[in-house]
């Protein structure tokens, strides 16, 4: 009785020890995952409110010079575009579609100009590249 005890509370400790260094791994792996960009669509921008802070695009303007790119990365958990033009009125010169969580999307700006955009699912979400 005492040894399938023992033998029970090991089990026990080692599954513990399992799923404790399990946990830590997907932690240590966590940074891989993160994309750098240019501009990021930030935590909370699917709800109303990060345009009084101006913290739905991240930063929502954005200057290069002609022939450069611009890189957008989505830190949201929720999905969220990049689509040139404005709410109901796109301009069809570029459109991420759909962006998963840390997913980006990438777009090269050759000519000079003042370049909006928004995000599809949230009217509330407005930012400008400036190619100058
Ligand atoms: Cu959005």
């Amino acid at each position: 009785m005492i040894i399938i005890g023992i033998v029970t509370v090991y089990a026990i400790i080692m599954t513990g020890l399992v799923i404790f260094a399990s946990s830590k791994e997907k932690i240590s792996e966590e940074p891989e995952i993160v994309v750098s960009g240019d501009v990021i669509m930030s935590t909370k921008s699917s709800r109303p409110g990060c345009e009084e802070t101006d913290r739905c695009y991240i930063p929502s303007v954005f200057d290069i010079n002609s022939g450069n790119q611009v890189t957008w990365v989505n830190e949201d958990s929720a999905f969220h575009s990049v689509t040139s033009g404005f709410y109901g009125e796109p301009s069809d010169l570029f459109d991420s579609g759909h962006l998963d969580p840390y997913e980006s999307f990438t777009f090269n700006f050759d000519e000079k100009g003042t370049y909006d955009y928004f995000c599809t699912l949230h009217p509330w979400m407005k930012g400008q590249v400036l190619v100058g």
